[in-house]
């Protein structure tokens, strides 16, 4: 079957509304306090979260995927949507719910070949990645940094909220998340300017209580929406 000929989409955009992205650098290297986070996190009302393995001192091979093994067993018990950050191979060994890419990582037709109906995720920043992308083999577009980010040490300049309404007036119809520097206090334009949801690592990793902070991030996108 084309990729093209598929049945879509794989993914409604409830199942973006609040997007929370982790893995062991977010949480002081520490393997369970990562999967003590996404519980809780889980648990408050997070819909989707994304295990992304990346920095100094992170996890590979046989260890990362018993991690992944374990983080898909919560995300399956909550009914919370599971993306591999860039592994593809990790994504289909653990039969994650889907993978995100950037514009510098897998091509994405390639990407669609391996993971066949799983969900694909792509990062747009610009209007010129927009029109650098396949778009008919991804399922939703991670936008940003929206603004600052301390998480990701080689983000882009913020763009803004509004860099989404420009990427749907260019033509860009994926459900789309913004994502880098979200809080409580700025997620709202985000939403307002067209996204269905609002990605996040510190503001809940950090959080004190990262049961409370997934569980206001829920209501705030709940509240947001018509
Ligand atoms: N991609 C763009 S910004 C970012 C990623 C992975 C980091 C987001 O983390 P935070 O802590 O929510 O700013
Ligand atoms: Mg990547």
């Amino acid at each position: 079957l084309m990729a093209e000929n598929r049945i879509r989409p794989v993914v409604v955009p409830d199942q973006l509304q609040v997007y929370f992205i982790g893995g062991t650098q977010d949480v002081g290297l520490n393997e369970n306090r990562l999967l003590s986070v996404v519980e809780e996190a889980c648990r408050g009302g997070v819909t989707c979260f994304q295990f992304r393995e990346k920095g100094m001192g992170t996890l590979e091979g046989q260890q990362k995927l018993e991690l992944a093994q374990q983080l898909q067993q919560i995300c399956a018990k909550y009914n919370v949507l599971y993306i591999i950050n860039d592994d593809v191979d990790l994504a289909v060994a653990v039969n994650a719910d889907g993978v995100h890419v950037g514009q510098e990582d897998m091509r994405l037709e390639e990407v669609r070949n391996l993971v066949g109906h799983k969900a694909v995720g792509i990062s747009i920043h610009s209007i010129e990645e927009l029109h650098k992308t396949v778009v008919v083999y991804a399922d939703c577009v991670g936008v940003g940094p929206m603004y600052a980010t301390s998480s990701k040490p080689d983000a882009q300049e913020p763009c803004g909220p509004n860099r989404i309404s420009e990427l749907q007036a260019e033509g860009l119809t994926l459900p789309c998340v913004g994502i880098g520097g979200i809080t409580l206090d700025n997620a709202k334009p985000i939403l307002e300017a067209g996204a269905c949801g609002v990605a996040i690592i510190s503001a809940i990793a950090h959080a004190d209580n990262p049961y409370e902070a997934a569980q206001q991030f829920k209501h705030l996108v709940d509240r947001a929406q018509p």
